[in-house]
């Protein structure tokens, strides 16, 4: 599947030299390292990493994030690691597994090295259709190996690549935030229990995306985790090369699963961000440019910055506010509404609230700020966190809640704990943010689309709810219905803003006031003769643009927004379902989601309108308001479908 060499250039020239970087051959039988090893080691290591903050840092400069630091660390293992490769190709696995695909700079750059990416192209990391987004994908970039993202994933099929490989040894680069999953622990039982050899190398930098591991995971450690599994473990001092080398020689040279611990801060070098929890993330420009420019590089070789800007989505919507609230920092606020309400001693026996390390991302971090009383800081193990909401409101009647909260594309890893909860008859509020496709520069493996999954119990069990709110004023009227309810309830956000939607013919928000929200109801937006749009979330108000553009030309198209994703509203579905057409807009996948199941409600009604559905329908294309439209879910794509839906 791999496609041809990708030379689509920016325009913009790399500032670092990849044609310096030398093809070090290192023999791991050789336990330490020659003064001319070492020199040539630290100039790679040195190239290596400047090349990682040099491009990486468009991802800043044009606001679609990115991450810095984790690539920036693991360079060292990288440079010994290739140094092995070429020396005994035979001998280990032509890969460099990396378990924490956020660190995909490090692979786009192998690839630039291997002559299968134009080095310049780089400089495009995470742009829409660059084909170097937020994550690794194998198919999608020439020269990657393999597709990682989800955290936890990796090691367990090292294991079986391993397997499939006896003659070989496989490498993988792992972090202290993976090893935090589950699986981690089942793929060493599996690694040691058939001594496959697997060779981890893990950036021990006590860093993640909420904290530090030391700090809010006390009592995980590395070292006594993986040895205890029976895996021989090495450590070193990973910005020390004769002790990162001897350990890894060390862990190469022993037969079986092994594991080097590797010790450092997080972007060592780089001062601005040394050591902080926001090394996790993308370098500034500005502080880019700072330590560029330290290591020799000329300031007109950097101007290329100055040029690069932020895109933006140029579509006007019709029927929404100009200005844009996030609905995932509201559902935190929301919930703040609801603490405030009860003392602080009320509040910590009744709520707890419980974070897998994406607290800023998800709008728990206002609870945390608020309300540290109900709070629980964990790590990234939300199969753990989820169960322990739910046994939180285990026996509850509704009145005790475990809220927990994490990106849509991790509930796809819950499923069967919302089962457990669900016969224990738990109550627990959760909340999936960066619902969707829209703004996920992260691309397919952190698209959140399968959320229907969470209802997953038969058709006698108790209800689940399922809600995603069109906008700000609507999530904070949703939180405060449902909070304290019994039974599992999950509410859905986007990772983009949402415009507010706006009354008919009027500057007033629609879900402002005294609008409450009933569970389940179905809610006419606009009423028509011609056929209707059923939407919900983010598309609510591209549906409405549409639909408003569509009555200007005379079609005479209704609009509703349906809160509840999975009850149906009796009273609702007849009027749209004996009007002419239903076209079904969402931005989850249209294979498992509104549009794959309306049909079937519709026809169980013996209501036959013409019926058309517009989904999330393939891999993502990077970058940000790029994805909606690369779905064809854009503007004009919903006008064109409603057109299609009410010719006869
Ligand atoms: C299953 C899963 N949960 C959450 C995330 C979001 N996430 C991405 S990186 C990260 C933690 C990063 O820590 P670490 O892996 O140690 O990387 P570093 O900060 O050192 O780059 C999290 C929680 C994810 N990608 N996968």
């Amino acid at each position: 599947m791999q496609k041809e060499r990708i030379s689509t250039m920016t325009g913009y020239h790399l500032p670092v030299d990849l044609k310096q970087f030398k093809k070090l051959t290192l023999n791991p039988k050789n336990t330490t390292l020659t003064p001319d090893q070492k020199k040539d080691l630290q100039h790679n290591i040195n190239i290596f990493r400047d090349a990682i903050v040099a491009f990486t840092a468009t991802g800043s400069a044009r606001g679609q994030a990115g991450h810095t630091g984790g690539p920036f660390d693991t360079a060292p293992e990288v440079c010994i690691l290739l140094g092995f490769l070429n020396a005994n190709p035979e001998k280990y696995y032509d890969a460099i597994f990396d378990e924490a695909g956020h660190r995909v700079a490090t692979q786009y750059l192998l690839a630039a090295i291997d002559g299968k990416i134009e080095p310049d192209h780089l400089l495009n990391y995470r742009d829409a259709n660059s084909k170097l987004p937020g994550h690794p994908e194998l198919g999608l970039t020439p020269g990657v190996k393999f597709s990682s993202g989800r955290l936890g994933h990796m090691w367990a099929m090292v294991n079986g690549i391993a397997m499939a490989h006896r003659d070989k040894a496989v490498f993988m680069l792992g972090s202290d935030g993976s090893q935090q999953e589950g699986n981690d622990a089942e793929a060493a039982r599996i690694a040691v229990a058939n001594n496959l050899n697997v060779k981890l190398f893990i950036d021990n930098n006590d860093v993640t995306i909420a904290g530090h591991p030391s700090q809010y995971l006390k009592g995980y450690e590395l070292e006594k985790t993986l040895s205890g599994h029976g895996l021989t473990v090495v450590r070193a001092q990973g910005e020390n090369i004769d002790s990162l080398y001897g350990a890894m020689v060390k862990t190469i040279q022993t037969n079986g699963p092994t594991a080097v611990i590797v010790d450092r801060k997080m972007a060592p070098g780089i001062p601005e961000l040394e050591g902080k929890i926001h090394a996790h993330d993308v370098v500034p420009v500005d502080v880019a440019r700072k330590y560029l420019t330290k290591r020799g590089y000329a300031e007109k070789d950097l101007a290329f910055y100055d040029q690069i800007k932020a895109k933006g989505n140029p579509h006007q919507y019709l029927g929404s506010t100009k200005d844009k609230g996030s609905n995932r920092v509201i559902f935190g606020e929301a919930v703040n509404s609801v603490l405030d309400e009860l003392s602080e001693e009320e509040a910590k026996r009744r709520v707890m609230v419980i974070d897998s390390d994406l607290e800023g991302s998800t709008g728990l971090k206002g609870i945390h700020q608020k309300h540290p009383e109900v709070y629980v800081s964990s790590g990234v193990m939300e199969r753990g966190n989820f169960s322990a909401a739910a046994g939180f409101g285990f026996g509850s009647d509704g009145s005790r809640q475990g809220v927990f909260s994490t990106f849509a594309a991790f509930l796809e890893m819950c499923i069967s704990e919302i089962t457990m909860a669900r016969l224990n008859g738990c109550s627990v509020l959760s909340h999936f943010s960066h619902s969707g496709v829209d703004e996920i520069a992260d691309n397919t493996c952190h698209f959140g689309i399968n959320n229907f999954f969470a209802d997953n119990g038969l058709m006698d069990a108790v209800s689940t709810g399922l809600y995603f709110p069109a906008d700000g004023e609507q999530m904070k009227a949703v939180v405060r219905s449902v909070f304290f309810t019994k039974g599992l309830r999950f509410i859905f956000s986007t990772r983009s803003k949402t415009p507010y939607i706006l009354k008919e013919n009027s500057e007033e928000k629609l879900y402002g006031g005294d609008y409450k929200f009933v569970p389940g109801k179905e809610e006419f937006i606009r009423r028509g003769k011609a056929g209707y749009v059923i939407s919900y979330g983010d598309m609510l108000y591209r549906s409405l643009d549409a639909v408003e553009r569509l009555r200007k030309e005379g079609i005479d198209v209704g609009l509703v927004n349906k809160p509840t994703l999975n009850v149906v509203d009796e009273e609702a579905i007849k009027v749209y379902g004996s009007s002419p057409f239903v076209v079904v807009v969402e931005s989850l996948a249209q294979k498992t989601s509104l549009g794959s199941r309306l049909g079937s409600h519709l026809l169980d009604r013996k209501l036959t309108p013409k019926y058309r559905m517009m989904g999330a329908v393939k891999e993502g294309c990077g970058g940000l308001y790029e994805q909606i439209n690369a779905q064809g879910l854009g503007p004009d794509d919903i006008v064109r479908a409603v057109k299609a839906a009410h010719e006869k």
